[in-house]
């Protein structure tokens, strides 16, 4: 072969591997909407960085369950292109989340939004199997192991998962689609805050639990139509971020969860922007904040400082945690009606790197 001939083959398979045409999310099984959704965030994460928001079509700032109301839309007259969803007490049985959230509203939000053509993620803040405490109980650092097959609760654990089955498998569309859903638990991992933190499992039983999670969910329970999202809190290094990486074979997306805490915030979310984004070309996987949130009600330029430290990187979307109508010991994270800052996010929205649900739309991402 002649190093032309070689080197237009090279440049072709790189082509091929960036527009996402060839990618495929990691379950062999994903159903047809699933990998169309894969394949076009994939594509879309080089042309536009998607806005999303947790339980945005919940309750904001003063209001709760208003059909059709939402405060990003309140703000800048569109809705946000991603919607985060929790199911923490599903594992329970109860009829609402710890964030007294209907588990049937939000399968029913869920399929609005897919119809709409937005995109579904959720989180998991599942209570501790071992000790029956919440996620934030770290009283044990037998809690994983305790889960795994052999493990005394693995079988309570298992029926945490089969109640996650049940919800999952419900939400479908008229005619029987399943609707694909970013599915992101185990979250903020690399912090110790949560019973499946870093000083709690050791590396190995970690990745054990999203495999036996990821396996038990495809093989035993037949569910196809989740791209699985993995998501550290902040770090440092590449090899920080990886340390724990269940591996290329079960995870779709690399996220991280950073909160804009202090002056170091824009440093941090460059590195951290920048090494997810890189590991994700390499990989051929969709990169992302999973979650943020910051000063807004006292930083006017929250918005537009956020965008020009990301604009550089290839992220799928930016998703800012929830807008509390009780007390949870933080404020919005999101804009509001009247907040301050607003006028900042719409310039936020209106920048062309932006993309919100009617933009989003238009890129028919199931199809
Ligand atoms: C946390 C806070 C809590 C909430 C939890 C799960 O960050 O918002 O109030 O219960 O997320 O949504």
């Amino acid at each position: 072969m002649t190093s032309q001939i070689k080197s237009a083959i090279f440049l072709f398979s790189i082509l091929f591997a960036a527009s996402g045409f060839a990618a495929k999310p990691t379950d062999p099984k994903a159903t047809p909407e699933t990998v169309k959704l894969y394949q076009n965030l994939k594509k879309l994460q080089s042309k536009g960085l998607m806005f999303g928001h947790q339980d945005a079509l919940a309750y904001g700032e003063g209001w709760v369950y208003e059909e059709g109301r939402s405060d990003v839309k309140d703000v800048c007259g569109d809705y946000p292109a991603v919607y985060g969803w929790e199911l923490g007490h599903l594992e329970l049985g109860d009829a609402y989340s710890l964030d007294s959230v209907h588990f049937e509203k939000i399968q029913n939000w869920i399929k609005i939004v897919y119809e709409r053509g937005g995109v579904n993620t959720i989180s998991w803040h599942l209570r501790n199997p071992l000790t029956g405490g919440t996620s934030w109980d770290v009283s044990s650092k037998e809690v994983v192991k305790s889960i795994l097959p052999g493990g005394t609760k693995h079988e309570v654990f298992k029926g945490y998962l089969d109640k996650l089955t049940i919800f999952l498998l419900a939400l479908k569309t008229d005619n029987g689609t399943q609707i694909p859903i970013l599915f992101r638990p185990y979250h903020e991992h690399t912090g110790s805050w949560f019973w499946w933190g870093k000083d709690l499992c050791s590396v190995d039983d970690y990745k054990a639990l999203w495999k036996f999670t990821v396996s038990y969910l495809q093989n035993e329970k037949n569910i196809h139509h989740l791209i699985y999202a993995y998501s550290t809190d902040r770090f440092k290094t590449e090899a920080e971020y990886l340390e724990r990486y269940p591996g290329d074979n079960i995870i779709d997306v690399l996220g991280f969860d950073l909160y804009d805490r202090g002056p170091d915030y824009p440093a941090a979310l460059k590195n951290c922007a920048a090494t997810v984004s890189k590991l994700a070309k390499e990989k051929g996987k969709i990169a992302t904040v999973s979650e943020s949130g910051g000063p807004i009600a006292t930083n006017h330029n929250w918005w537009t400082m956020v965008l020009e430290t990301i604009r550089p990187y290839d992220l799928s979307y930016f998703l800012v945690w929830r807008n509390p109508w009780q007390p949870a010991g933080h404020g919005a994270f999101a804009p509001y009606n009247g907040s301050p800052g607003s006028e900042d996010f719409v310039k936020f929205y209106k920048d062309k790197k932006t993309l919100f649900q009617k933009e989003v739309t238009k890129k028919k991402l199931y199809q």
